[in-house]
């Protein structure tokens, strides 16, 4: 619906949206609005790009994605207030990946009762350096990315082996097992929609699995990639230790990330950017979420709770998505921690 529509006209309708509590309302001034509108990034990206969406949906948390890697730098007048705001960071100023010592972790399974943790899933994103995001990107491009991401997953060896599924051609009941199984993405998101995210929707989209289905990567949902290790259970020693392996794996298989410094690695929605690491437990809490202060108990320990079919769903039976918000100045292993600390309070 707003991709026709010019700067001023989204930012038009920002301005009439007085209960919006997004933070690109709450950051974006008249003035830095009117001094950044007519700008144009390396890869043609737009401050409207980057603002549709929290335009069109008033009721957005962040309401702003970056058009491409490189809108974190033409942009930055707009980004680093938000960043800093969603990450609780007073300076931009990240630290260099460190993804702990894998093999002594210091623990294991957060919960061996078995009774309360459902699932665990960690996940990173990556962008590919020399493309843009999603409001840019052409039909070409996504399949061009979808090529090389293929030719890199398939190098991969023993356990992270596996076999990519294209979603052009994936039968319906297929796409609707794999995504009440928690393991499929779809296209019903209206904040990454209007961002561009569903373009030429299924067009250079699928996911890859390991043979075991613990190791998965989307390829071109809201990122160029998603790298993702899940199980049953409340093992998380063992979901991180494979998802590091993986990570290690894809970064030497030929393909240049997206990075910036004091950013680390660059996203679609600059909640992401940083270590990119959302680590979360599908966890039985009912009692725990009913009480009137359960937002108020996640913010203080820096933890967010979604619905379990994803960001913007609600919960089932009690069951909730339990992880880390932030992402952004600490390290891999540190964000992690937050989770985990989070998860046993
Ligand atoms: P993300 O940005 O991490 O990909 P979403 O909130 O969109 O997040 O979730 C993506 C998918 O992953 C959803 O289908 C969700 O149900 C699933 N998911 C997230 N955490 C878990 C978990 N701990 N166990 C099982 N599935 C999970
Ligand atoms: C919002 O602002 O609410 C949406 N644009 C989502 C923000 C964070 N989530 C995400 O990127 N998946």
């Amino acid at each position: 619906q707003g991709a026709n529509l010019t700067a001023d006209e989204l930012w038009a309708k920002l301005e009439a949206a007085k209960d919006s509590k997004s933070l690109l309302k709450k950051h974006l001034t008249k003035t830095l609005f009117d001094s950044n509108k007519d700008k144009v990034s390396k890869f043609k990206g737009t401050l409207a790009d980057c603002m549709r969406s929290g335009c069109m949906n008033p009721d957005s948390g962040v309401g702003i994605y970056a058009s491409d890697p490189d809108a974190y730098t033409t942009f930055a007048e707009v980004l680093d207030p938000v960043i800093k705001d969603y990450h609780k960071v007073d300076s931009l100023n990240h630290p260099k990946p460190d993804f702990g010592d894998v093999d002594n972790l210091g623990f294991g399974d957060l919960d061996p009762s078995g009774e309360l943790i459902v699932s665990t899933r960690v996940r990173v994103g990556r962008s590919h350096a020399s493309y843009g995001f999603p409001p840019v990107l052409t039909k070409e491009d996504r399949v061009e990315m979808e090529r090389k991401t293929v030719a890199a997953l398939e190098t991969l060896k023993g356990e992270l082996a596996g076999e990519y599924n294209p979603l052009t051609g994936m039968t319906a009941d297929k796409q609707k097992q794999l995504t009440d199984d928690h393991f499929l993405f779809n296209d019903s998101d209206r904040f990454l929609r209007e961002a561009g995210g569903y373009n030429d929707w299924p067009t250079g989209r699928g996911i890859f699995f390991s043979s075991n289905k613990k190791f998965l990567v989307w390829v071109n949902e809201e990122d160029h990639l998603r790298f993702i290790s899940m199980q049953m259970g409340g093992n998380l020693g063992e979901v991180y230790t494979r998802l590091v392996k993986a990570i290690k794996a894809l970064e030497s298989s030929g393909l240049e990330f997206a990075k910036k410094d004091n950013l680390g690695y660059l996203t679609f929605c600059p909640s992401n950017l940083g270590t990119t690491l959302r680590a979360s437990v599908h966890i039985k809490i009912p009692k725990l979420a009913a009480q009137p202060d359960f937002k108020e108990f996640c913010d203080k320990l820096n933890i967010q709770a979604r619905g379990i079919h994803g960001e913007h769903t609600e919960s089932v039976g009690g069951v909730y998505d339990i992880s880390n918000k932030r992402r952004l100045g600490l390290t891999e292993i540190q964000a992690l921690q937050e989770m985990r600390t989070g998860v046993e309070e």
